[in-house]
């Protein structure tokens, strides 16, 4: 029915390059794309004339996603969704997020080009706001496209004090929300971004879920003080309580299961100079855990040090939690379409769990929800390093489109 093309026909991975370069970067040298950036506006433009050349028609919706569909056999038919994310961390891989859109769209160019129509419509989503690397929040839009956004969580600023509301319409941003009953599944591949494939010699691996998330911002509050004259004893010095938070909290993780990870990934200090003894400082941490009651429990732990941290040393701290993401178990019966899609192409089934979160781990409140994992080189993610072999996205793909003729054979309409 749908015959896999040529590798030299295959583009999903050649495109990801093409969009990590300006003006699909807001960063001349690396690429950095951040949420409702001029990158990422340039980036939106260009993966409209891929989606329309694959035969979708093209829309934004109130969240500045931006959707491609291709129409099922029956009109206004629910949607397959497969989506992943168009924005970035800084300084980072050209395949984070861009892949699975990528290959959205070459599934659907496939079924296009071949003229096949699934009872099904499919919907390509390029999620905003994934990394949450330009606002104090992730996940903004996949959340808005799941109906469980916090409109509170709309009231915020980027680094240049740019609020969102200036750049949105805050109130329309709710109409994104996608009612269940539009909604068949959402599938979404993303490179590993570990090493476990790598090892297996796998090219793809069905997720089984993604792991539970905590993360908050921590302030420290000290006294300021003359670097030169105040004396060791008398100062009360928040980096060093930070710093000794720090190695508590990476302690903590290391003394627990591999799954457990705990990360300061921002730090900032206040006014600092390299005369003044520190007297503000804050940081961000980030809890992970296959399931949430062991993540909470090291959360919790991690928390009771800072606090006994901050009271040995007569620092003030305050901790302001920005977002808890349960974890999210991708759904049985789609995890066996994608490991009989596998064996379909002749490859080895292979289950993971992620450790990274994802915007499926959102969409789950919407709808049933699949993970494919494609293997990258060294497992290195969220560094220019990033790499995949063009021949791995392929079987990939291969297997995507599996999936999808396996959902069309099952289908029921409602
Ligand atoms: O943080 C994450 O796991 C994802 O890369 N945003
Ligand atoms: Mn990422
Ligand atoms: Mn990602």
């Amino acid at each position: 029915m749908v015959t896999a093309q040529t590798l030299s026909e295959f583009k999903a991975v050649s495109r990801c390059e093409e969009l990590a370069c300006p003006p699909f970067s807001d960063a001349d040298t690396s690429l950095t794309r951040t949420y409702l950036s001029p990158a990422y506006l340039a980036a939106q433009e260009r993966l409209a004339q891929w989606m329309a050349q694959a035969g979708m028609s093209v829309r934004r919706d109130a969240a500045m996603n931006l959707i491609g569909r291709y129409e099922g056999t029956a009109p206004d038919a629910p949607a397959l969704i497969i989506g992943s994310h168009l924005d970035s961390v800084r300084n980072a891989g050209h395949y984070d997020g861009p892949l699975g859109i990528m290959l959205g769209i070459e599934a659907v160019a496939v079924l296009s080009s071949g003229r096949t129509r699934m009872p099904f419509a499919i919907e390509v989503y390029a999620f905003g706001d994934e990394e949450g690397s330009r606002f104090p929040a992730a996940m903004l839009t996949s959340r808005a496209v799941a109906g469980t956004l916090d409109p509170a969580a709309l009231d915020v600023a980027d680094r240049d004090g740019v609020k969102l509301a200036e750049l949105v319409d805050i109130a329309a941003y709710p109409t994104a929300a996608r009612h269940p009953d539009s909604v068949v599944c959402y599938l979404e591949a993303h490179i590993e971004q570990g090493p476990v494939l790598e090892a297996q010699g796998l090219a793809v691996g069905t997720v089984t879920g993604i792991a539970a998330q905590l993360r908050y911002e921590i302030t420290v509050g000290g006294i300021a003080g003359h670097a030169g004259t105040t004396a060791m004893d008398l100062r009360r010095d928040a980096v060093a309580g930070m710093a000794q938070m720090v190695l508590a909290a990476e302690n903590v993780a290391r003394a627990g299961p591999a799954d457990l990870v705990a990360t300061v990934g921002v730090v900032q200090v206040h006014l600092g100079a390299p005369n003044v003894v520190p007297g503000q400082c804050s940081f961000t941490l980030d809890v992970r855990a296959g399931d949430a009651l062991r993540r909470d429990a090291a959360a919790d732990e991690i928390l009771r040090l800072f606090r006994e941290i901050a009271n040995v040393r007569d620092l003030g701290l305050a901790v302001r939690m920005v977002h808890d993401l349960p974890a999210s178990p991708c759904d049985p019966a789609l995890m066996d379409l994608l490991d009989n899609a596998t064996v379909a192409i002749g490859q080895t089934p292979f289950r993971l769990v992620s450790g990274a979160g994802h915007d499926a781990m959102i969409m789950a409140a919407l709808c049933p929800t699949a993970m494919l994992f494609v293997r990258c080189r060294g497992g290195v993610s969220h560094n220019p390093a990033e790499h995949v072999d063009p021949a791995d996205a392929q079987v990939a793909l291969r297997v995507m489109l599996g999936f999808i003729q396996q959902l069309g054979a099952r289908f029921e309409p409602a």
